[in-house]
């Protein structure tokens, strides 16, 4: 109830910040977009990861204002490192399924593009194969308004919730993120790397992107390249940095 009580104080107070995780595209080795990954600066115990708050922001419904400080900051910075040297580059963030059952989401992301000036082409919203799976009636409208304003739709922890892919086909996402468990065993496993190949080329035939998470070491990189995959993220790369640090991997191809 400690915890809860000063998360409640730390939205009205601004102490949470939005660290970002860069992402490289493979065919040109260079940062493409970045993941938007929520942090608490917390006044007694410093900086906080989200295992520690987010369950409980879930519980308590806090989740909502806390998905709308992270996407205010994450549009305002994407938009302001455009003209850092970061032109083209994307933002993604994180959905819970709470934000998308309001009805009036697809607005307040509008209102986010508007003020932030940021493309809505280059927000990327991730979603989860559960939301998709078990709460589509009540998030249709939203995911369908969202994809005519141009923002992109992404499938992060692809391959781990369920294994009915009807929903590729039915919803119009654009990305699919490869669960870092698949990519964790890359070498040494020789199912996943069977699954890891499938899943790359089920999205080149779909025409989606796909995005390997958790890239450790160049071995996986280079398997990773050798199967078509677009993108990659993971501490190989670099961990998630402030927004000071992502504007000094400009023009720097890792
Ligand atoms: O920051 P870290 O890399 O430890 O992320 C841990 C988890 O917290 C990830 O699974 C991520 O999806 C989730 N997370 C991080 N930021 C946000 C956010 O802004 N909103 C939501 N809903 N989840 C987030
Ligand atoms: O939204 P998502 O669940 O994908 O959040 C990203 C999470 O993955 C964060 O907790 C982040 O710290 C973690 N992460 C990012 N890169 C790596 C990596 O290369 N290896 C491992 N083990 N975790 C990673
Ligand atoms: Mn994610
Ligand atoms: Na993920």
């Amino acid at each position: 109830l400690q915890l809860e009580n000063q998360l409640r104080r730390a939205l009205q107070e601004d102490q949470l910040v939005v660290h970002f995780q860069p992402r490289l595209r493979l065919s040109d080795q260079r940062l493409c977009a970045a993941e938007a990954l929520v942090r608490w600066q917390h006044p007694q115990q410093g900086l906080l990861l989200p295992g520690v708050f987010i369950d409980i922001a879930e519980q308590t419904g806090m989740i909502i204002s806390l998905g709308e400080q992270v996407l205010q900051q994450a549009c305002r910075l994407a938009s302001a490192w455009q003209q850092q040297g970061l032109e083209g580059v994307g933002v993604s963030v994180n959905l819970s399924v709470q934000q998308l059952r309001q009805s009036g989401f697809a607005d307040q992301v509008a209102a986010c593009l508007n003020r932030s000036g940021l493309p809505a082409s280059l927000l990327e919203l991730e979603l989860t194969e559960s939301m998709l799976m078990e709460q589509l009636p009540a998030i249709a409208s939203n995911i369908n308004a969202l994809k005519a304003m141009g923002v992109r739709l992404a499938v992060d922890d692809f391959g781990t919730g369920y294994s009915s892919l009807a929903y590729l086909k039915r919803f119009p996402i654009d990305t699919l993120k490869i669960d870092r468990a698949f990519v964790a065993e890359l070498q040494h496993g020789e199912e996943d790397r069977a699954i890891v190949r499938a899943i790359i080329l089920m999205a080149q035939s779909l025409k989606l992107e796909v995005v390997a998470e958790g890239v450790e070491h160049a071995g996986q990189l280079e398997l990773l390249r050798q199967f078509g995959c677009d993108e990659i993220q993971g501490f190989l790369y670099s961990r998630a940095i402030p927004v000071e640090q992502l504007v000094e991997l400009q023009g720097c191809p890792a």
